[in-house]
């Protein structure tokens, strides 16, 4: 295998995945390798980099309705993360020597027992691997298998006070490494939140990689969360901080565009854009439009958290 870009590229980015696992077995194995139970034995042996040298091809796998996954290779080439770049196919390279390590997610506000987190305490919960539907809020979607866990889990370990109500994200602010920060069409840096029940549900994920392997920068290195049944501007990436708070949260969103941008943002086919429709989308690597499903397909798990709550008011 020829190795080109060697002198630009991260080593985890240039090296086959096969390489990779070498690599880390004769480390004796990194502790995400370790959690999320890939073996070098097991990754399976269709790693094969084809004509560019950069390319790694993952197995397909299904999600829980039988729908395949998105390839590894579109999932991380087509991306949004404005502190990078607007521009959803410039993202993976202008964020390519983004610094995720050492990394410290802070987790306080409203709790008994604040902490602070580095990547090692987080990778220590289990990494299940989680298939969900990304469904952006501009109509395009994709099938991701994330490696994390529940955030409950974490929400548990610091114990919310009663005065919780709501628990708030925050990305990394760091305009040298993040020149889309410069930008003063947003308040940065991107904030998200959850109602404390929203994120109390199972579906609601910290998540560490995708395809078995840690996240590339574009995808929210080293730490992000994952809403499957809301637009996927919910899924705040690259976390520093999780704090419980009594009052909702004002997002990057809702305060950029409140007319278009709301708090809850559940998926809901039903309740257009005021510039587009919600009813269907594009699956990437599709050519037809799909329909769009009410909480992205996951009404059975989720819907029971807006009982009585006016959907179309509370977008
Ligand atoms: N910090 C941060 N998180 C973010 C974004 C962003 O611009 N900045 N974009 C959001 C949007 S609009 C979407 S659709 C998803 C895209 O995730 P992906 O690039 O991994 O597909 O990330 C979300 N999380
Ligand atoms: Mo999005």
């Amino acid at each position: 295998m020829k190795i080109r870009s060697s002198e630009i590229t991260p080593k985890t980015t240039y090296l086959s995945r096969k390489e990779f696992m070498k690599g880390a077995a004769i480390a004796g194995g990194s502790a995400f390798l370790a959690a999320c139970g890939v073996s070098p034995q097991n990754n399976g042996g269709n790693n094969s980099a084809s004509g560019n040298e950069n390319a790694v091809s993952f197995p397909v796998k299904k999600d829980e309705f039988g729908t395949e996954t998105t390839p590894f290779e579109s999932i991380t080439n087509f991306n949004n993360f404005y502190e990078f770049n607007t521009d959803k196919e410039a993202v993976a390279k202008d964020a390519r020597n983004f610094v995720s390590s050492p990394w410290q997610v802070e987790v306080g506000g409203l709790v008994n027992n604040p902490m602070i987190l580095g990547m090692g305490d987080i990778l220590k919960f289990e990494q299940e691997e989680r298939i969900y539907r990304l469904r952006c809020v501009e109509g395009w979607s994709m099938v991701i298998p994330w490696n994390g866990f529940s955030l409950s889990k974490i929400l548990n370990m610091v114990e919310p006070k009663s005065e919780a109500k709501y628990v708030r994200f925050e990305t990394l602010y760091d305009p040298e490494q993040m020149p889309g920060q410069d930008s003063k069409w947003y308040e940065w840096p991107y904030v998200e939140g959850l109602r404390i029940d929203e994120a109390m549900n199972d579906l609601a994920t910290i998540a560490t990689g995708l395809y078995g392997e840690e996240f590339k920068p574009q995808s929210g290195a080293p730490v992000r969360l994952v809403v499957p049944w809301k637009y996927g501007f919910k899924s705040i990436k690259s976390i520093v901080k999780i704090e419980l708070v009594t009052e909702m949260p004002t997002s990057l969103w809702m305060a950029a565009a409140p007319r278009e941008y709301g708090f809850f943002a559940n998926v809901n086919p039903d309740v257009d854009h005021p510039r587009w429709s919600q009813g269907s989308e594009r699956r990437i690597g599709e050519l037809s439009r799909i329909e769009t499903l009410k909480f992205n397909g996951y009404e059975e798990q989720v819907a029971a958290l807006y009982d009585g709550m006016d959907l179309e008011a509370n977008y």
